[in-house]
């Protein structure tokens, strides 16, 4: 048996995150104890309709989010408890919401700083109900083997180390979330554990005390002791003493008070519990609510330090008399173990997994990015430029100022061509459509290829080939028509030699200038004599001559369409930018820009 929450409790989440986390803490214990997860809905009204993921063991529970406790205790009849996640500025209202629903019996409050007066109408509101209100600021209950209410018990480890998979004999009700991890603990290494741990918050006014709890745990005969730890501040000990000295009980009850450290501390010292106001040395006091205690027959260890021992010596009493059968303890391989998440398990050597993908370039897991290891702000700090993180990210190595500044010049020559290039009016039409930036743009770039600004690999591919082999112009030309067509980086559709296009002579003059070895771009030069010659248009162009002068200052050739695009993109974000600055209207081919070669009109034969 247990008080408060046991096999038979359902429970529906008020709150966001914090409940989430609740829920797979709740999962947790499920697991432990081969039940069911026992949270069936949640109720947040911002996410309403969704599901929020709890894992279970390997598995993933799908608890439907709804916007009020009536629909989820529409959708789930079994709801009985309430755990309440919410503000505490919105804590009455979701609180009462629970309470009002008829199925559920049980409300439960997380929510610190909850005003006095909305605990009081809470607490009251409860009992005229005839409902338990728990809280505020309560860490949950637990009922060991059979259900956990909120966060109560610590981590997986712990619920293990102190036995919370099977019921003891020693009940629990503390103010403080911590300190009834600690006493659980207690009970479960100096007796054979608890039945039930109840967490009642530091507040001044907690919804329910010590004595409602008390009356409950006299009821469940499966509770042979209670361990209560108070604090000064309030008369809840009290209480819980003159209940328990009033008549003979059955339970025996070991309470411990702290606060005795205020008699010799500086008045005015502020305690971390709302409730754990500072009081005389009388009224209120550590040590008139330990006397109290004592006087009522409670047992009252001198120190904290005492408690395990007492809860020792009553439990062999308990033991001796035979109203405690000791009960053996599962083994550690008996008890289901909680899977280990990935990351987790990698930390402690339990999988090793094999990597997906495999990079060499760049790494984003310090603080900043590094490029080929070295990070942005230092490669800004010490005067490096966009060239250079190119070489860094597309053929790992810190270029030369030279390199950078020949990079830099193909960028600025490339990054546009008007508005009637391919690319460009792919993404003009896209913009005048509406498309938005990213499509538009894209839908230019996808226009780069063999025959407009995707030459440059293929040149550079070629030219090294031709290089390479040593190859003259004329048996270039010839290997060319045999196995490729034409030649790429060779030919433009508007320049010629009547019409240079004056991007090409700008970069060979430059590049010519440094007096640095340009056997590429020699022999690209060689090969435009002759087609040039062949016809006025078949120029070198502007793909080839950075072709060539890539391949010359050592890019690798699959790297090269890269400049071409990374320049060209600067254009079409121009371009997409131009047409929405003017707000241009949807583009329609006129029919006078069509030639209609479709045959005429006609009639449609029957069908046959
Ligand atoms: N013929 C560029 O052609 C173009 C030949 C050739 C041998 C060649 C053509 C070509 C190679 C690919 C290339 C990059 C399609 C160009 C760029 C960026 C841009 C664009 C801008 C910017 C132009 C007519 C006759 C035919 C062909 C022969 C042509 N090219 N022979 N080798 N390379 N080049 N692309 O004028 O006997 O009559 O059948 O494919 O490097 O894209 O500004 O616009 O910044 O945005 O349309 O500069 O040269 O001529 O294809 O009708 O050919 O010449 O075999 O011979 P056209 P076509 P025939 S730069």
């Amino acid at each position: 048996m247990s008080i408060v929450a046991n096999k038979d409790t359902y429970v529906v989440i008020q709150g966001g995150a914090a409940g989430v986390n609740a829920a797979r803490r709740m999962a947790e214990f499920c697991y432990l104890i081969k039940r069911p997860l026992n949270v069936l809905a949640f109720v947040y009204p911002p996410d309403a309709g969704k599901t929020n993921e709890i894992p279970y063991g390997g598995s993933l529970m799908q608890i439907p989010v709804y916007k009020s406790i009536a629909e989820a205790t529409a959708h789930h009849p079994q709801i009985n408890t309430s755990l309440v996640y919410i503000g505490a500025d919105r804590a009455c209202a979701g609180g009462m919401e629970a309470l009002n629903d008829p199925k559920i019996q049980v409300v439960s409050m997380i929510t610190e700083g909850v005003p006095e007066k909305d605990a009081k109408l809470l607490s009251r509101h409860a009992i005229k109900l005839g409902k338990t209100f728990n809280g505020p600021s309560s860490i949950g209950v637990i009922s060991a083997g059979s259900c956990r209410l909120g966060v109560i018990g610590g981590a997986y480890d712990n619920l293990v180390a102190c036995k919370l998979y099977r019921e003891g004999s020693f009940g629990v009700i503390t103010k403080s979330g911590g300190l009834s991890n600690e006493i659980i603990w207690l009970c479960s290494q100096f007796a054979d554990g608890i039945t039930t741990a109840i967490g009642i918050g530091g507040d001044a006014y907690p919804g329910t005390d010590y004595v409602s709890y008390l009356e409950k745990f006299e009821q469940d005969p499966q509770t042979k002791a209670v361990v209560i730890v108070g604090e000064m501040g309030g008369d809840l000990e009290e209480r819980a003493a003159e209940w328990y000295g009033a008549k003979k009980r059955r339970i025996k009850l070991i309470g411990v008070v702290s606060g005795f450290c205020q008699e010799s501390l500086p008045k005015g010292m502020k305690f971390g519990h709302a409730g754990a106001k500072e009081g005389m040395k009388g009224e209120g006091s550590a040590r008139s609510k330990s006397e109290a205690l004592k006087k009522a027959g409670a047992i009252v260890p001198p120190t904290f330090g005492a408690l395990g021992p007492a809860i020792k010596q009553t439990y062999d009493e308990l033991v001796k008399s035979g109203a405690i059968v000791p009960v053996a303890d599962l083994r550690p391989e008996e008890l289901p173990k909680l899977p280990k998440s990935v990351d987790e398990a990698m930390k402690t050597g339990d999988v090793q997994v094999v990597p997906l993908i495999k990079t060499t370039i760049s790494d984003d897991r310090g603080d900043e990015p590094c490029y080929d290891g070295y990070p942005a702000s230092e490669l800004i700090n010490k005067g490096y430029d966009i060239p250079h993180v190119i070489g860094l990210l597309w053929d790992k190595r810190l270029i030369s100022k030279q390199e950078a500044e020949i990079i830099k010049r193909i960028m600025m020559l490339s990054a546009d061509h008007g508005p009637c290039v391919s690319g460009a009016l792919t993404t003009i039409i896209a913009a005048c459509a509406g498309i938005g930036m990213s499509q538009a743009v894209a839908a230019g770039l996808i226009m780069i290829g063999p025959r407009f600004g995707g030459a440059v690999t293929d040149a550079g591919r070629y030219f090294k080939y031709a290089v390479e082999n040593k190859m003259s112009v004329d048996e270039f030309l010839a290997y060319m028509k045999k196995n490729v067509g034409p030649v790429p980086g060779i030919g433009h559709r508007v320049k010629s030699l009547r019409n240079p296009d004056k991007r090409v002579k700008e970069l060979v003059g430059y590049v010519k200038s440094l007096g640095i070895k340009t056997p590429h771009l020699d022999f690209a030069l060689e090969v435009e004599k002759v087609t040039a010659a062949k016809k006025d248009n078949l120029i070198l162009n502007v793909d080839g001559t950075m072709a060539a002068v890539l391949v010359d200052i050592g890019f690798p050739v699959d790297s090269l369409n890269g400049f071409f695009i990374l320049s060209r993109t600067i254009g079409l974000i121009g371009h997409w930018t131009d047409q929405r600055r003017q707000e241009s209207r949807l583009i329609r081919l006129f029919d006078y820009l069509v030639n209609y070669a479709a045959p005429k009109r006609r009639e449609v034969p029957p069908l046959k």
